[in-house]
């Protein structure tokens, strides 16, 4: 079983799809392990998104993801990683296919309505960032 991170980010918030998006997870068989509704601070974006420190998008990235709240999860099940990384579709959701969650709810390579942890590596270190371990739920179907 593994762990990967999703947030559903400030466009999909706005959009109010955080239900439609969530449903979906569920609907591929995914276990919720731990949830949070937060305000991104400014020093875990710096951490979260270090790839694209020196990019010229970086700090109108930054107002984006704090725009609103974002839905931060811990969700688990087999090769959840690279499956939900698939079930998101590419970054930029002009080329994300209808049927993933980028290209039903995203508008661009920026406001692609959701994140989903890059590898292992990434899930690990991202959730250890937003959840202390006992905000993270053991159960099962
Ligand atoms: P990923 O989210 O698919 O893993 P990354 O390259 O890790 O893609 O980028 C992280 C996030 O940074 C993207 O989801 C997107 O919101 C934003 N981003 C990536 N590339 C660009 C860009 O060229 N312009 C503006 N924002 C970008
Ligand atoms: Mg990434």
């Amino acid at each position: 079983m593994e762990r990967t991170v999703v947030l559903i980010k400030p466009d999909a918030v706005k959009k109010g799809v955080i239900g439609e998006i969530i449903t979906r997870m569920e609907k591929e068989g995914y276990i919720l392990v731990a949830a949070k509704f937060l305000r991104m601070p400014d020093d875990l974006l710096d951490d979260w998104y270090a790839h694209h420190k020196d990019k010229p998008f970086f700090p109108e990235l930054k107002a984006f993801m704090t725009s609103t709240p974002v839905m931060a999860m811990l969700w688990e099940g087999k090769d959840a990683v690279s499956g939900l990384r698939k079930l998101c579709g590419p970054t930029d959701a002009r080329k994300a296919p209808k049927g993933t969650i980028r290209g039903d709810y995203g508008k661009d390579v920026q406001e692609n309505a959701i994140h989903a942890s890059e590898d292992e590596h990434a899930a690990n270190k991202e959730m250890d960032l937003i959840f202390l371990p006992h905000e993270i739920q053991e159960w099962k179907r």
